[in-house]
């Protein structure tokens, strides 16, 4: 007992950053050493400066200006066409030789192709040329300008701020560079902070920090580390947007100065090598597309991934987990996943359950299968230090554990008190730990993983921010400060890897606390241990807008807030805006008080049903967006300016998402408002309908100030769209498989719209064997049809369309007319004028083999209705399933 108050102590107290001891600011740490501007200049040896015939690769020797720097060496490329790679190194390599951090890119960034470029040498300056990408080396000061089609759009080293330490004996091997972008009013990226989607501009603040922490309750608006860090810097601007990635797994500190149309960054690394990647852009989508094709896309996840999950800290007994359950399905709230936190294991020993709570996990997990949910179980980094629990065992008896600086295998207090950690960046390490999830010791079948502590978190270490001491030692003699930052992922490359070996054959899914770039290939993420406050709710939208820009769009925020309470307008909040986010997971803290949602009163029951509902209707469209996500980078949500740079009034608009390119949704995010305001984009011409207030049309024409109430959720389509949605309710989102789509036909002014849906097993790894379906709704000229958008792949099991709600439709339709083996059949429709939405309902048209939906604008055998108020009302409840 005494232990876990010391705990809550350490977790639970709202102290804040500033004042906080656990918590470095950059004159704590080798920061503060590269923020004062002891530049050790450099100079590029241009006689040196050649091709490497073999990789394409530029190599020139760096210089030191100084009696003591020793000389560097400097590699530059163009990786497929479209991305630049500086990388800087010792000429000499140390001991081990300085770490970098390549397992964050695709096959180690080993199989890139290379442009071989043309150079031409001046006495001052190499000119080095590829098709419309350009390179300028300066050699002193050494400097590199960026041309995109003689177009300057960035200038690394532009202030001459470069620093290679190489210091070894004493301990200095930082890095610093500063890079400045042009034609950039807004900068973004850099996850994982608590902070607005626009970085600030730090030159009189701490600079935004990178070192991946345990701080639950973090303060927001804060340049402050978190648990993740992606070091992918984006400049954007009305006109062009390009952007940096600094690959480093050390501490890293990056200074932002915003000007007026330029960006500048100064990263500062701890140790490692400079590995610096420039994204040309010219657009906010092809950069973020660069960085995915660095680091890669997220593997499509299981349909069940997207529907709601329920956690607690903790369920304590398999009872209990069954029960929550049977409440979810008495009140009709659909339900998924439950989760499992960590009092389910025998005294925090991972892999294992407790044998009295938790006695029988194959019937737990078989009482949960039969109702179709699944079971997510927490496996810390962290093992118990005890001689008689066999992962113990064997990480001692084969050295797989992290050693201190003495060598002896480290050990800290951690849940199950004293514990060793798992060296993950030791492959045999790594290899025995993923083999852990197919050990008979751990009933996991059909049991999915939650990697959290993975920063990682050691607790009473006040000196060393709570985490792993920069001196403990790892696979191959890497201090722990060369790899911090990746610690959690080298966890999650282990978990999966164990999964994807299951029987089972099924996608595996993770949820990682730490995370580095790459992270996306292997887990999604959550924004840790919030609170129960309204600007909590509000910051995790930037936060995953954030995330997803770095490649990680599975991302969501402990829905209700982690500690604290929250009262019930805001429980109801954030039930509706967590719905419009990757990840909804409702979780809790263990000292506050049950909040599932049938412990509430009546109406914040009806409002969480509505939202929990709203998003398993939608549940067709975000698992097509991560289909997409998976093949093109693009990210499942984006901030509003992802697609309409040219509005600077959007640059800052990060309280609502564009769910793909066709839904807006802006959840209301503030207390006791009856008005709130809206950002609609792309001008005058641009029509978004809100379906939360009977398809009211709007401009895309900026500000709107909507009337809300508690019920209200704005969430717009836009014009020309079809949104393919499930709107029978059901307990989970495996028994909406075969229910019939509804198509939301939203027509702009052409009567036009079109729409994509991808459909396989949701489950399986088939569908990287072609067994699934990819096709185009297409609107047009008074006709449905679909385009299969892949001819050469296959899935028999698609459902059909069973309604359309046509808002917007042409005027005088008479008949709708379905043709099917040659053989018309008409549909009975139903035509709203108040809503200008006309309905077709209650019919079953198969469309994997074609489809065709005329809408019949002459006089017809079934006549269409106009309808009464009452019986729209009726109506749209059917639609709504209210
Ligand atoms: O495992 C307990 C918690 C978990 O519920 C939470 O989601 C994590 O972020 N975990 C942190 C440990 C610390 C809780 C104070």
């Amino acid at each position: 007992m005494r232990f876990k108050s010391v705990l809550l102590i350490t977790f639970f107290v709202g102290v804040t950053y500033g004042n906080d001891p656990r918590w470095k600011d950059c004159k704590d740490t080798f920061c503060a050493r590269l923020r004062r501007h002891s530049t050790v200049p450099y100079s590029v040896d241009l006689g040196s400066l050649k091709i490497d015939e073999k990789t394409n690769k530029v190599l020139a020797i760096l210089n030191p200006e100084t009696k003591n720097g020793k000389k560097l060496m400097l590699t530059l490329s163009l990786l497929e066409e479209e991305i630049f790679h500086i990388s800087i190194d010792q000429e000499q390599p140390s001991t081990p030789p300085r770490y970098k951090a390549r397992d964050a890119l695709i096959e180690n960034g080993e199989k890139f192709n290379t442009a071989k470029p043309n150079i031409t040498k001046g006495n001052a300056t190499a000119y080095v040329k590829y098709k419309n990408l350009n390179v300028t080396i300066y050699a002193n000061p050494m400097k590199f300008e960026f041309y995109d089609n003689n177009r300057l759009f960035s200038v690394v080293n532009p202030n001459n701020r470069f620093i290679f330490e190489t210091d070894n004996e004493n301990n200095q091997v930082a890095i610093g560079l500063d890079i400045s972008f042009k034609d950039a009013q807004r900068a973004y990226g850099l996850p994982e902070h608590a902070d607005h989607l626009a970085l600030r501009n730090t030159s009189k603040e701490e600079p935004y920090r990178h070192f991946n922490l345990d701080y639950g309750s973090y303060e927001i608006e804060s340049t402050q580390a978190l648990y993740g860090a992606i070091g992918v810097l984006y400049a954007h601007g009305n006109n062009y947007s390009s952007g940096a990635f600094w690959l480093n797994a050390a501490q890293t500190w990056i200074d932002i100065t915003n000007g007026p149309n330029q960006v500048d960054a100064y990263f500062m690394s701890e140790s490692g090598v400079l590995d610096l990647f420039i994204l040309p852009g010219p657009t906010l989508p092809h950069a973020v597309k660069q960085y995915t094709k660095l680091t890669g896309t997220a593997p499509l996840p299981q349909y069940f991934t997207l529907g709601y999950h329920q956690s607690r800290y903790s369920y304590m007994t398999q009872d209990e987990v069954v029960k929550v359950v049977t409440k979810f399905d008495e009140n009709s709230f659909p339900i998924d996943v439950m989760w499992l936190d960590i009092d389910y294991t025998n005294e925090k020993r991972y892999f294992t359950w407790d044998p009295k709570r938790f006695s029988n996990p194959e019937k737990l997990i078989s009482n949960l299968t039969e109702t179709n949910r699944k079971l997510v179980a927490i496996i810390d980094p962290h093992i118990k230090v005890d001689d008689k629990y066999f992962v113990h065992q064997n990480a001692t008896k084969e050295h797989y554990y992290i050693k201190n600086s003495a060598g002896k295998d480290f050990q800290g207090e951690c849940w199950p008190g004293l514990s060793s950690y798992l060296d993950f960046l030791n492959p045999k390490a790594r290899e025995y730990y993923s083999k852990l999830y197919l050990d008979h010791h751990f009933e996991n079948k059909n049991v999915h993983v939650w990697n959290d502590m993975n920063e990682p978190s050691v607790f009473n270490r006040l000196k060393d921010e709570n985490t792993m001491p920069l001196d403990a030692l790892h696979y191959r003699g890497y201090k722990h400060r060369d790899v911090h930052n990746m610690y959690g992922f080298y966890q999650t490359i282990g978990t999966r890897t164990g999964m994807l070996q299951r029987k089972d054959k099924l996608r595996p899914f993770i949820l990682t606390r730490s995370h580095f770039a790459g992270t996306q290939r292997y887990a999604a993420i959550w924004t840790g241990d919030n609170l129960a406050r309204w600007d909590y709710l509000k910051i995790s939208f930037p936060m995953c807008l954030t995330e997803a820009l770095a490649g990680v769009s599975f991302c969501g925020a402990d829905v209700g807030g982690f500690g604290e309470k929250p009262d019930d307008e805001l429980y109801q909040r954030w039930y509706q805006a967590g719905a419009w986010l990757p990840f909804y997971r409702g979780h809790s803290a263990n000292d506050v008080p049950r909040r599932e949602p049938y412990l509430y009163g009546k109406d914040i029951q009806q409002r969480v049903r509505a939202a929990l509902r709203q998003r398993y209707a939608h549940l067709p469209i975000w698992y097509t967006l991560f289909y997409e996500h998976e093949q093109t980078g693009e990210p499942v949500i984006r901030p509003i300016t992802y697609h309409y740079p040219k509005e600077s009034e959007a640059f800052d608009v990060e309280n609502q998402v564009l769910v793909g390119r066709n839904i807006l949704a802006a959840p209301v995010l503030e207390k006791g408002v009856t008005k709130y305001k809206v950002y609609l984009p792309g001008g005058d011409n641009e029509i978004w309908y809100n379906i939360d207030e009977n398809y009211t049309p709007y401009h895309g024409n900026g500000s709107h100030l909507l009337t809300v109430n508690n019920d209200s959720v704005p969430v717009f389509y836009k014009a020309g769209s079809i949104i393919p949605r499930k709107d029978t309710p059901r307990p989970t989102s495996v028994h909406m498989h075969q229910d019939p789509y509804t198509l939301y036909i939203v027509l702009n002014a052409k009567r036009e719209a079109e729409g994509k849906l991808y459909v396989d097993d949701g489950g399986s790894l088939s569908y990287q064997q072609k067994k699934f379906y990819y096709g185009n709704f297409v609107y047009k000229n008074y006709s449905l049809t679909v385009v299969n958008l892949r001819n050469d792949t296959s899935y028999s099991d698609v459902a059909p369309i069973g309604n359309l709600v046509i808002i917007n439709p042409p005027n005088g339709i008479k008949g709708v007319q379905k043709t099917e083996n040659n053989t018309i059949i008409e549909l009975s429709n139903v035509y709203s004028s108040k809503y200008n939405v006309l309905f077709v309902n209650n019919f079953t048209a198969q469309f994997q083999n074609g489809l065709e939906i005329k809408f019949i604008t002459l006089p017809s055998s079934v006549s269409s209705l106009t309808l009464s108020g009452t019986l729209i009302a009726v109506l749209f409840s059917v639609v709504y399933n209210m």
